[in-house]
């Protein structure tokens, strides 16, 4: 794939054009653990991203009879809903994000695997830095995440910052609410990098090595961003646990791409279109998983 020059037009950001990846995203991705690409939505597709979010049962049960009282400070998220809103699947197989995402991983395809989305009210605490690569059942590194802004973002709300060139130490394994850098402390001389404000359809990238969290939102308003991850064509599951992946029946030593649950996807979008449908499966919201 032939990558763009350093300015690139984002004029049109239809889900129909592809995303003008440089060679500096890629670098910086590679070299530095993340990536910024701004314009990669436009305004009327994150609209109805929102919406759709919004409709769809959250992953944590905010509150019922047998629960306590809502927390107005609780993270809100949901997961999986790529297997239940054909919108919203159809952003995340979009040609607009295909594209960015195999220019990114400098492979030709790539296999989309999971939604989760993040928003915090004003008030909500930090996300401690942490990996996300010991949660997942992958048995490769080369999953990317582009996590989407879905409201303009002050540096104040926390948009995702994360540990310059950490994706480079490899797995860390420390699957807790506590910085990770608490158990690593050499971590704690990496630059910070990211957390700037966004605006919304502005998307970030980083690895599931890389060590990323968030700050506490102060404000103004809820900080909403969705991540779409994807992962390598060649990359196996390895049966860990984990409330999305159980649901596929997907089979430990076999390759995701040979599962008809997970699209996959090249430069132009869905490989093959008449295989993805979602309308006879029925997915289950979880409560537990990566923070
Ligand atoms: O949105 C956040 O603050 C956390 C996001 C995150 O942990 C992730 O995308 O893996």
């Amino acid at each position: 794939m032939s990558l763009t020059d350093e300015r690139p037009d984002l004029s049109d950001r239809s889900l129909d054009t592809a995303y003008p990846i440089t060679g500096e995203q890629v670098r910086s991705l590679h070299q530095d653990s993340w990536a910024s690409i701004p314009g990669l939505l436009d305004l009327d597709t994150v609209e109805k991203l929102r919406d759709a979010l919004l409709a769809a049962e959250p992953r944590t049960t905010i509150s019922g009879p047998d629960k306590p009282p809502a927390d107005p400070n609780a993270l809100l998220s949901h997961e999986g809903v790529a297997w239940r809103d054909p919108f919203v699947r159809s952003v995340a197989t979009s040609r607009r994000l295909s594209s960015a995402v195999v220019g990114l991983l400098e492979q030709l395809d790539a296999v989309f695997c999971q939604d989760i989305s993040f928003f915090k009210p004003e008030g909500a605490r930090a996300i401690p830095y942490h990996q996300d690569y010991s949660y997942w059942p992958f048995d490769r590194k080369g999953c990317v995440t582009l996590w989407i802004a879905l409201v303009d973002m002050t540096p104040e709300m926390g948009p995702l910052r994360y540990l310059k060139g950490s994706h480079l130490e490899g797995p860390l394994g420390l699957i807790e609410q506590r910085d990770i850098r608490d158990a690593y402390p050499h971590l704690a001389d990496n630059e910070i990098v990211g957390g700037k404000a966004m605006k919304a359809g502005d998307a970030q990238a980083h690895w599931e090595l890389t060590l990323h969290g968030s700050r506490r939102n102060d404000g103004p308003g809820r900080r909403e961003a969705v991540a779409f991850r994807y992962i390598r064509s060649d990359t196996i599951y390895i049966g860990l646990t984990h409330p999305h992946y159980d649901q596929f029946g997907l089979a430990p030593g076999k390759r995701f791409v040979d599962n008809d649950h997970f699209p996959h996807l090249n430069a132009e979008g869905l490989i093959d279109p008449s295989r993805d449908d979602i309308s006879s499966f029925t997915y289950e919201t979880g409560d537990a998983g990566e923070p």
